[in-house]
């Protein structure tokens, strides 16, 4: 099974600035908690961050027929992108949303966002162990894809 962790703008900043909201890890610590995770879980995992809204859309579409699922965080592009969050429902791939900080206790403007509502479930407000979380939850996600694909297979063997 194979997960694309895809992140958006400003998120290559990690660590460097506005460390009192986001704290002090860098992106590239949060991307080695997460390989060290899926290699222990045999899960096939690849990285990508962009700053541009077409780029992740792109991402997104390459992911079709390549991964079984997404973890995302869109950034600010949560409360504005109908771009991405049509790529997200096109695919029709499990996607877990993270956010690192609380988005319902920030500026109105982040309490809502249109990408999430077409994601498989959203995690926010636990810092960076929110990308841990989200590899669980695709875990599971991915066991129970696997059991109900067993199920399939055993009811057609039946028939
Ligand atoms: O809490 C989150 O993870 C956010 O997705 C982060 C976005 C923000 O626009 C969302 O509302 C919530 C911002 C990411 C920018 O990260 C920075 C990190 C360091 C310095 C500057 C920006």
């Amino acid at each position: 099974m194979k997960i694309v962790v895809i992140q958006g703008p400003n998120l290559n900043m990690l660590g460097v600035r506005e460390q009192h909201i986001y704290g002090p890890m860098k992106l590239e610590q949060i991307h080695e908690q997460m390989k060290n995770f899926a290699s222990d879980n045999g899960i096939e995992i690849e990285f990508f961050q962009s700053n541009l809204e077409g780029e992740i859309v792109d991402r997104i579409q390459e992911c079709l027929g390549d991964a079984d699922g997404i973890i995302m965080n869109p950034a600010a592009y949560s409360h504005t992108s109908i771009a991405i969050r049509d790529a997200i429902a096109a695919v029709q791939l499990p996607v877990i949303e993270v956010h690192i900080s609380n988005i319902h206790a920030r500026e109105e403007f982040r309490r809502h966002s249109i990408t999430a509502e077409v994601c498989a479930g959203v995690i926010a407000g636990v810092g960076p162990f929110g990308y841990h979380l989200a590899m669980v939850a695709m875990t599971q996600i991915f066991n129970e894809m696997r059991a109900a694909q067993e199920m399939q297979k055993a009811q057609q063997q039946q028939a």
